[in-house]
């Protein structure tokens, strides 16, 4: 009898055809009655198989009675609740590492796009303005600037890898300062950290502790010719406050991969012409999703197998 998994979200048919081999797979996602389908499975769901930005909530995790391991494809592990899973002693695991320069590399991206105003430069291509109105509008240097960086683990470490590519000035927070970290300048304040940046990257995973530690007095100190960028989660900024900061140029800029109640957005971004949108696919390459998929597979393998986890967070 194959193992029954509860499958939280899609994934690519690379995956989900060797996982519909190895398990019986039980698409929650497309079921209308959500609450009902859990009820149909709860006697037979061994795991959970969900995505990093959909996780597991409590009142899912109570109510599957054989549930042991929860599988997150995904570095985030922020929305499953591990308070929930530490009291019914399930385990965790992630997929860190194998998505980490991809990340990096789209964070170093959207700096470097919206400094140099590279969307607006291709409309001004594709609208005919380059003949009507002539010369692109000039747009800020990147290289040699400040960079900050919130968050120095794997993620951080590697776009500060790439910004000191860019001669930039790197100074970064953290709970306390890395010694793997170069000659990059430690602040251990997010606030003088952003007063000492022109480009404030946002890279620490999402707790309960970090919400909102990218708050109105960091924006403010960010400054109206300071950019934000987001590739980790939506709730380590306070999101109200950045969307003011932007509409009254208190901030000057941000470019954002990850929003509160994504995939929908507050329709206040929509209206800004100082910030760039993009729908979290930091992660979104065909190697990094195919690594990662396979590394979901491999810790539930592993589970059942009784070997250890490979990449265990609880
Ligand atoms: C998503 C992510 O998991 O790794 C994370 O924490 O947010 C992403 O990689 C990805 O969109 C797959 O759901």
């Amino acid at each position: 009898e194959p193992v029954e998994i509860l499958q939280v979200g899609p994934y690519p048919d690379w995956d989900q055809g060797p996982l519909d081999a190895a398990f019986k797979m039980h698409r929650y996602f497309e079921a209308d009655d959500k609450e009902n389908y859990l009820k149909q499975v709860a006697g037979q769901v061994r795991a959970i198989a969900t995505r990093g930005e959909l996780g597991a909530t409590r009142a899912m995790i109570e109510a599957l009675p054989k549930l042991e391991v929860i599988s997150v494809y995904g570095v985030g592990y922020d929305a499953v609740d591990l308070a929930a899973c530490r009291d019914h002693g399930i385990r965790v695991t992630n997929t860190p590492d194998v998505l980490t320069k991809d990340v990096a590399d789209l964070g170093v991206a959207m700096m470097l796009v919206q400094s140099r105003g590279m969307i607006g430069a291709e409309s001004w291509v594709r609208d005919g303005s380059w003949s009507s109105k002539g010369l692109y509008p000039l747009k800020k240097r990147v290289f040699g600037k400040r960079a900050g960086v919130l968050g120095l683990g794997r993620i951080g470490f590697e776009v500060a890898k790439r910004l000191a590519g860019f001669d930039m000035d790197i100074a970064y927070s953290d709970v306390a300062a890395k010694d793997y970290a170069p000659d990059w300048t430690f602040e251990a304040d997010p606030i003088e950290l952003a007063r000492r940046s022109d480009f404030l990257f946002v890279t620490l995973a999402a707790s309960v502790q970090t919400r909102h530690i990218v708050n109105r007095d960091v924006i403010e100190a960010l400054g109206p010719e300071g950019m934000a960028i987001n590739i980790s989660r939506a709730s380590n900024i306070d999101e109200e406050a950045l969307l003011t900061a932007l509409e009254t140029g208190t901030l000057g800029s941000a470019a954002l991969d990850v929003f509160e109640g994504e995939p929908a957005l507050n329709p206040r971004f929509l209206e800004l012409d100082n910030v760039l949108l993009q729908p979290h696919h930091a992660s979104g390459t065909f190697e990094t999703r195919q690594a990662m998929g396979k590394l979901l597979r491999d810790n539930l393998t592993a589970h059942f197998n009784g070997e250890p986890l490979l990449t265990p967070v609880l």
